[in-house]
C-alpha cells in the first residue's frame, strides 16, 4: 500500500509543498506549491512575511485534496529565527530576520555577561551574530516590554506547527541552532538564558526530531474543509531534515549541505566541545535520535544569489544555467574571496564588494559576470577544503569521500571545484535532500521505515547520485596557498 505525506520546506529565498509517496522501495516526489518567501523592510526592520508564508501553506493543503488521504504533514525551515506570542496564542510582532541588524555588537556584550569559554562549553555553538541567542539578547537591551508579554518563543517550524495544531512545543534540532541548548544535555541552559537576561518561561518543552505535535485544529479543518491530519515535528531545522538524506554506508564521513548556506561537517554520537573546536568556531548541532552534526555553517551560495539580484536590479537578468555558462568561460583561478568575510553577510552589491575585497588583497580584480561567479565557487571550494582540514583535525579522521546534498549539487562546476580543491572524491545528491528527510522522517514517526540507516537507503534508490574526481590537483594547491594568504591564514 503507498502512503503519501506532505511536506513543506521553507528556505531563506522560497518554499515548497511536496507530496511523498512511499512504495515500500522509493519515495517519490511531486511539487505542489512552489512560493517565494520575500523579507520586508519596514522603518529599517527586516521581517518575514510570516502570514503570507502561512497563507502559502493553506494553499499547499488546498492543493494536496486531490490525492484523498494524507497520512500527516511536517515543516522545516533555517534555523535560528522565532516569533513571540502572548498567552492567547497571538503573534505579538512579526519573526523578525537574521540578516537584520539589531544583533550587531551582541556577541561582545554577551560576553560581558557569561564567559566566552563557558557559553561555547556549555552550548558547543559556533558564534554567529544571527544565532537566536543574540536576537533575544538585543530585545533584553531595545524592547524589554516586547519580552514582558511574551509567553512562549517559537522557533519558525515550531510557530508554524502551532499555528495548525494549537500545540506549542520546540522541536529538538531546531532548538540546537539557538545557542541556547545544553549541547551534552539536549535542553534549554538555564545558565545561559539566565546570564544573558532573558525571561524563562518563555521557552517550551523540546520534543524529539520526528515526534507527533497534534493534528490540524478544528478551526484549519474547517475553513480548509479538510479531513484531520497528524502534523509531525519533523527536523525542523533544515539541515537536520537534510541530514537524513546524505546516501554514506560508512559510519565517519564528511558532508556538505549546499543551498543558501554551506553546511560542511561530519555526523557524531556526542558532541565535541574542544578549545580546538571553540578556535575554529565549529557547531554542535542535532537531529534525529539526538544525532550530533559538528559542522561550520558557511556563506553558501548566497553570494551568487544575492549577485544575480544585483544584477536584476542593474536591469540585466540571467539564469542560474547561464552564470555557470558565463563562469566556464572564465580564467580559473585567477582571484579568490574568504565567502564568510563580514561584508559578504547582508543584502546588497555583493559583485562591488567582491572588486574591493579583491583590490585590498592585492588580486587581479574579477570585471565580467562571469569572473565574479567563478570567484565565488572557487572561492567557495577552497573554503570547503578549510573546514574540511580543520573538522579533521578536531575528530582526528579523515574522509575519503564528501557527501554534497542539496540544490547547489545542481551546479557542476561547483561539484567539480569541491573535488579538485578538496583532492577526494565527490558524491554529489540528492539535490532534493531536506524534502526527501522531511518525509523520511514522517515515515519513521510512522514506523513505515524502521530505522535512520534504512531511511538513508531508500533515499538514496529515490534520487540520482553522481560522483566527481579531483583533476588538475597540482594546479588546486598551488592556488590554496593564495587562498590561505587571502583569508588572513
Ligand atoms: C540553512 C540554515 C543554517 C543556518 C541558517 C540561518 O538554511 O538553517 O543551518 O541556521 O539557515
Amino acid at each position: 500500500m503507498e502512503k503519501r505525506v506532505l511536506a513543506f520546506d521553507f528556505g531563506a529565498s522560497g518554499g515548497r509543498a511536496m507530496c511523498g509517496t512511499f512504495d515500500g522501495e522509493k519515495i517519490s516526489i511531486e511539487e505542489l506549491h512552489r512560493f517565494s518567501n520575500d523579507p520586508v523592510l519596514v522603518n529599517g526592520t527586516m521581517y518575514w512575511d510570516v502570514l503570507r508564508l502561512f497563507h502559502e501553506i493553506k494553499q499547499g493543503l488546498i492543493r494536496a485534496k486531490k490525492y484523498g488521504k494524507i497520512e500527516s504533514l511536517g515543516i522545516d525551515t533555517w534555523g535560528v529565527d522565532f516569533g513571540l506570542v502572548d498567552e492567547q496564542g497571538r503573534l505579538l510582532e512579526n519573526p523578525v530576520h537574521y540578516r537584520d541588524v539589531r544583533t550587531a555588537g551582541m556577541i561582545e556584550k554577551s560576553f560581558r555577561k557569561i564567559d566566552k569559554e563557558r557559553f561555547y562549553r556549555i552550548t558547543g555553538n559556533q558564534f554567529m551574530e544571527l544565532n537566536t541567542a543574540f536576537q533575544l539578547l538585543s530585545l533584553t537591551e531595545e524592547r524589554k516590554e516586547l519580552l514582558e508579554r511574551a509567553d512562549q518563543m517559537l522557533l519558525m517550524p515550531d510557530l508554524f506547527n502551532f499555528f495548525l495544531t494549537g500545540e506549542k512545543k520546540a522541536e529538538y534540532s531546531i532548538v540546537s541552532t539557538t545557542q541556547l541548548m545544553d549541547a551534552k544535555e539536549g535542553c534549554w541552559s538555564k545558565e545561559v538564558i539566565e546570564a544573558l537576561g532573558i525571561p524563562e518561561h518563555i521557552f517550551p518543552e523540546i520534543i524529539p526530531s520526528g515526534t507527533r505535535v497534534g493534528e490540524l485544529s478544528d478551526a484549519v479543518c474547517q475553513e480548509l474543509e479538510l479531513d484531520k491530519m497528524d502534523v509531525i515535528a519533523v527536523a525542523g531545522h533544515d539541515t537536520q531534515s537534510a541530514m537524513i538524506s546524505v546516501p554514506a554506508k560508512e559510519k565517519d564521513f564528511i558532508f556538505l549541505s549546499c543551498g543558501t548556506w554551506s553546511l560542511l561537517g561530519t555526523e557524531l554520537d556526542a558532541p565535541i566541545i574542544s578549545e580546538k573546536s571553540r578556535n575554529y568556531n565549529i557547531t554542535n548541532e542535532g537531529g534525529y535520535e539526538k544525532k550530533v552534526s559538528f559542522l561550520k555553517n558557511i556563506i553558501g551560495l548566497w553570494c551568487i544569489q544575492e549577485s544575480r539580484r544585483q544584477w536584476m536590479r542593474e536591469g540585466k537578468e540571467y539564469g542560474f544555467g547561464e552564470l555557470e555558462e558565463l563562469a566556464r568561460k572564465a580564467q580559473p583561478l585567477k582571484c579568490f574571496i574568504d565567502p564568510d568575510a563580514p561584508e559578504f553577510t547582508p543584502a546588497g552589491n555583493i559583485p562591488r564588494r567582491i572588486r574591493e575585497f579583491c583590490q585590498r588583497t592585492g588580486q587581479e580584480i574579477p570585471e565580467t559576470v562571469g569572473e565574479i561567479v567563478r570567484c565565488i565557487d572557487e572561492s567557495l571550494a577552497m573554503k570547503y577544503r578549510y573546514v574540511k582540514e580543520e573538522i579533521q583535525e578536531c575528530t582526528g579522521k579523515t574522509y575519503e569521500t564528501l557527501y554534497m546534498v542539496g540544490g547547489g549539487t545542481q551546479s557542476r562546476l561547483l561539484c567539480e571545484c569541491t573535488a579538485n580543491a578538496c583532492g577526494c572524491t565527490v558524491s554529489a545528491g540528492p539535490i532534493e535532500a531536506t524534502v526527501l528527510g522531511n518525509i523520511a522522517l514522517q515515515l519513521l514517526a510512522q514506523k513505515e521505515i524502521s530505522t535512520l540507516e534504512e531511511a538513508r537507503q531508500i533515499i538514496a534508490r529515490s534520487q540520482e547520485i553522481r560522483q566527481f574526481e579531483p583533476e588538475n590537483e597540482r594546479d588546486w594547491d598551488e592556488a590554496y596557498e593564495r587562498f590561505q594568504k587571502v583569508i588572513g591564514k
